[in-house]
């Protein structure tokens, strides 16, 4: 087993990356950059090294200064977290390279999932259902026009090279494909330095469902079962639960069969996340995410497997040892993202934190790197805690889930707690009835109503 881990990331995924090498009696080292020298991940580290400037580029970002950290320090492996550089191929090659082992999959297989049209391709062939669409790259307007006159108008252009809705447009009719097009070629050429695209039809109101599984690299995958991340505004996921309550257990053993076959065609090695859009009582595979995601922890909690711990191990050569019949999913689970943000305007609210007590007692978790006193910087992303709560129904879990954002105090910054409480009190978000477009739909009508008055 590794004896020291360097972990490339900050905040509460550093932290949750320090807990579980602590659990295995592994030393660890924070990298931080100049705005995070008094961060949580630093405090608690055993080792701490400063990597650069407050901006991401500078320091989280900066693969030259974390491989020196890494090397100073004699790390034996390198823990991305999310975002930042863990899909990122070409540092996952240079970890290697430096001697070090990288804690995630291949550089391979992350490059191949950061391609989303071969990720499709690729899913496609190992029977993955995807949504009807281009088969390769879209070579010319007269073959697009072709194309969605078969597959069916409304479609949706997409970039090859992007993923998490960017260089995304949608098309109506032909003259707009041809409009849509041109700029969604421009557009992914400037973001990521590759102008192809493809085209898919355009589901119309669908579930995001995201299927979590572990793979070895020696052929053993098993699947978690999956999580409804539907609520979600410009893409930035709000709220996540597992079970989905739209699944039976049924299609959730189909969906996780599919997904193990396909990891086990092609021996994933560690934590990947299968997204799916799922509609009328089809899935149809969208991206693969390669990497840890923020919200892990609701499969955590009805699993009862340490998923970073299991990255780890199999990092450093260990088989899964347990089979799917050995993966007992209990109860339910719901994760709310508090973020440091205006309730009303979402514009980030950096400051410092007067007063932070976070909610505690039965089935609840809470994921925050936040102390009283701390200063949240204005570098980085505005989450600043998870809260995630366990319980034997979806009832449960949500009475619990009331009970424990009532509890939630975080003093000196806005959050969004305001609106966790509105929302896990919305008789269509009690019901599980919502889709991909449900929460938008929610604030503009609740909008309207305060107008109204
Ligand atoms: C779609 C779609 C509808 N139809 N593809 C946006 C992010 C990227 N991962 C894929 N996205 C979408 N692809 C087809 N064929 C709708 C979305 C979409 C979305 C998907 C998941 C979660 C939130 C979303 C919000 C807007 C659009």
């Amino acid at each position: 087993m590794f004896e020291k881990i360097l972990i490339a990331n900050r905040g509460e995924v550093a932290l949750r990356i320090h807990r579980a090498c602590r659990e295995m009696g592994i030393r660890t080292v924070a990298v931080h950059s100049t705005a995070d020298a008094h961060a949580m991940h630093v405090r608690l580290a055993d080792e701490s090294v400063c990597i650069g400037p407050p901006p991401a580029r500078e320091s989280y970002l900066n693969i030259p200064s974390i491989i020196t950290a890494a090397t100073i320090a004699g790390v034996d492996a390198i823990h991305p977290g999310y975002g930042f550089l863990s899909e990122n191929a070409k540092f996952a090659s240079i970890v290697e390279d430096h001697g070090f082992t990288f804690i995630g999959p291949s550089a391979e297989h992350i490059a191949l999932m950061g391609d989303k049209l071969a990720a499709r391709a690729q899913m496609e062939s190992l029977g993955v259902p995807v949504v009807p669409g281009s088969d390769g790259p879209v070579a010319d307007e007269a073959t697009a026009g072709a194309l969605a006159d078969r597959i069916g108008y409304p479609v949706l252009v997409k970039a090859a090279g992007g993923g998490g809705g960017k260089g995304i447009r949608k098309a109506s009719n032909r003259s707009e494909l041809i409009q849509q097009l041109a700029m969604a070629r421009r557009e992914a050429e400037a973001a990521f330095g590759n102008a192809t695209v493809y085209l898919e039809r355009y589901l119309e109101r669908p579930r995001h469902i995201e299927m979590q599984i572990l793979g070895d690299g020696q052929g053993h995958v098993v699947h978690m079962g999956e999580r409804d991340c539907s609520i979600q505004r410009n893409r930035q996921k709000i709220i996540e639960e597992a079970p989905s309550p739209a699944l039976s257990a049924r299609q959730r053993e189909h969906l996780g069969e599919i997904a193990v076959k396909a990891m086990q065609a092609i021996t994933y090695k560690s934590a990947g996340t299968l997204e799916f859009l799922y509609e009328d009582g089809k899935f149809y595979f969208l991206e693969m995410n390669t990497r840890l995601q923020v919200e892990h922890p609701v499969t955590e909690m009805i699993s009862d497997i340490d998923i970073v711990r299991e990255q780890i191990r199999i990092a450093a050569g260990a088989p899964l040892d347990y089979e799917q019949k050995d993966v007992t999913l209990t109860g339910h689970a719901i994760e709310c993202r508090i973020n440091a943000e205006h309730p009303e305007t979402f514009a980030p609210s950096p400051g410092r934190v007067t007063d932070y007590h976070p909610a505690g007692g039965l089935g609840v978790r809470v994921d925050s790197a936040l102390y009283t006193g701390y200063t949240v910087p204005p570098h980085y992303d505005s989450l600043v805690a998870k809260l995630i709560v366990h319980g034997k129904t979806r009832n449960e879990c949500l009475l619990r889930l009331r009970r424990a954002l009532d509890e939630c105090v975080i003093g000196g910054i806005e959050t969004n707690l305001a609106l966790h409480r509105r929302l896990t009190g919305a008789p269509d978000f009690i019901d599980g009835n919502y889709d991909i477009h449900w929460l938008e739909r929610h604030m503009a009508e609740a909008r309207a109503a305060r107008r109204e008055e």
